[in-house]
């Protein structure tokens, strides 16, 4: 397998660059795809140096806002000059008011959340930079905050959303403006059959769980897991023995599904076959009332999604789970540390919690793709089922992975994985497994967004983050 980054990118990537949307009223992100065009062509992200950004982030970090826009603005500041800042902070505005001249405030509310944004990237540890320390802290922590996202069950053939083969790119044929829109609310009400041409897609496979999911059932038996915050809707955890307790399904799961129009609730698995042949599930009492309504009266008007079941996974536009609530805040303070595996870290308000996490709490990430707009303070890039085979098998055998192919991913003595260090400065590991020939499946490049998700009552403002490293 070969690594995707170059031997040392840190000073394009720190700071990461990160593109603003405007803020709706209720604070929401719009989920409309971003581009650099909705900048006049006078500016240009890709002139500043990235020196310049990491330089007036750190003086924004060491002087506080004040000070800083002394520094940076004119007294008499025009519209161009606060755009130019934001961009010099690391930041793309996207979606900018138009037309200029009457809409100053806009701009400095997304100057505003450019400056918050930055005051709230970590800093890195200073004594958590190797693989070492990383596994130290594996083995030493007690209170583990492990959130995940597609890229765990990616081994067991449910394609995450970005990677050239993801769920986005299989949709695409659908012809909507923007592929998220399968997972509209709105639109699920209008017509629920988008939804279920494609759902049989992100199906997940019964009984079935990764050695990533088994490595969370080990910290869990060891009495390491503070909790699992799984943005995952298959319910793989499940299968694997995390108890629920210990898990967060934060965007809802296919375990159970609900009727839209009565709320009766059933067990997910009695609408797997309908999935599967691509068939709207229906509820039967609402069918039944609705049957002897048009009985009466054949002209009587009922929307699309009357009576039809939905999975109870969480749409844009739906609130989060209320377990998401009920412990995140205490979570985020309790954790000795935070493990983010499989996850792109664009959706929001799952993202934040990076951020949210105090300062001196130290983040390891395991991915297949660095992620540039958080500060982990040691990355274990690669396949996670490699990295949390790597792991476990370098923590002794009370680590052993519950799982059927541990000893075909290690080898008999752990020779078939190795690790490598990718770039210093970002503390970058890459595990790589001598027995897979598979090549890697690259992630879109380009300029992503991040969802528009569900927001809480603890979410940051909507920011759409750009990757600025151009996978191979
Ligand atoms: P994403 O944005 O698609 O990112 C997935 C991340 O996983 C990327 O950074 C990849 O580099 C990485 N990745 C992919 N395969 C592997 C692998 N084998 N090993 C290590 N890393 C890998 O998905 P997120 O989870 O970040 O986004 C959250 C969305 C995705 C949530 O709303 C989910 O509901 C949704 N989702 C869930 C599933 C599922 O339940 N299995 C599948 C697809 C999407």
């Amino acid at each position: 397998m070969q690594s995707n980054r170059a031997p040392s990118r840190s000073g394009i990537t720190e700071p990461s660059q990160v593109l603003l949307t405007n803020v709706t009223t209720n604070g929401a992100s719009d989920a409309s795809s971003s581009s650099e065009d909705d900048l006049e062509p006078n500016f240009n992200f890709n002139d500043i140096p990235p020196e310049l950004i990491t330089e007036t982030r750190k003086f924004l970090k060491e002087h506080g806002n004040i000070a800083f826009l002394e520094k940076y603005l004119p007294t008499a500041a025009s519209i161009d000059d606060i755009i130019r800042l934001i961009l010099q902070l690391g930041f793309v505005p996207k979606n900018l008011p138009r037309p200029h001249s009457v809409n100053i405030m806009e701009y400095i509310k997304i100057l505003n959340h450019a400056m918050m944004k930055v005051k709230s990237l970590r800093n890195r540890k200073d004594d958590v930079c190797t693989v070492d320390d990383a596994l130290n802290l594996i083995s030493k922590s007690n209170k583990i905050l492990v959130i995940t996202g597609a890229g765990i069950s990616t081994s067991l053939g449910i394609p995450d959303f970005r990677s050239s083969r993801g769920f986005y790119s299989m949709v695409k044929h659908l012809g909507l403006s923007d592929p998220q829109e399968v997972f509209d609310l709105e639109l699920f009400h209008v017509d629920p059959s988008l939804f279920y041409s494609i759902a049989h897609m992100i199906l997940p496979p019964e009984q079935m769980f990764s050695p990533m999911h088994s490595f969370i059932k080990v910290l869990q038996d060891k009495g390491k897991l503070l909790r699992n915050y799984t943005q995952n809707i298959d319910n793989l955890e499940s299968y694997a023995g995390i108890k629920k307790e210990n898990l967060v399904q934060c965007h809802g799961s296919f375990a159970t599904a609900s009727c839209v129009t009565c709320g009766v609730q059933v067990d997910g698995e009695e609408i797997f076959e309908q999935i599967r042949s691509k068939t709207i599930p229906v509820c039967p009492d609402c069918t039944k009332r609705k049957d002897a309504i048009l009985k009466k009266n054949d002209d009587y008007y009922f929307a699309e999604s009357y009576g039809v079941f939905k999975p109870d996974i969480t749409f844009f536009g739906e609130a989060l789970p209320s377990n998401f609530h009920d412990h995140i805040r205490e979570d985020i303070l309790e954790c000795d540390l935070l493990i983010c595996a499989g996850t792109s870290l664009k959706v929001a308000p799952v993202s934040d919690i990076v951020d949210k996490v105090p300062e001196k709490i130290p983040q390891i990430l395991i991915n297949k793709d660095p992620i540039d707009h958080c500060h982990f303070d040691v990355s274990l890039l690669g396949y996670c089922d490699d990295v949390a085979s790597y792991i476990a098998n370098k923590l002794g055998e009370s680590w052993s992975l519950p799982h059927k192919d541990f000893s075909t991913i290690t080898g008999e003595n752990g020779e078939n994985l190795e690790i490598e260090l990718v770039d210093v400065v970002l503390r970058e590991f890459q595990v790589i497994n001598k027995a897979n020939t598979e090549e890697e499946e690259p992630t879109e490049p380009g300029i992503l967004t991040i969802e528009n998700t569900p927001i809480g009552d603890d979410s940051i403002p909507p920011i759409e983050t750009k990757e600025n490293t151009p996978a191979v």
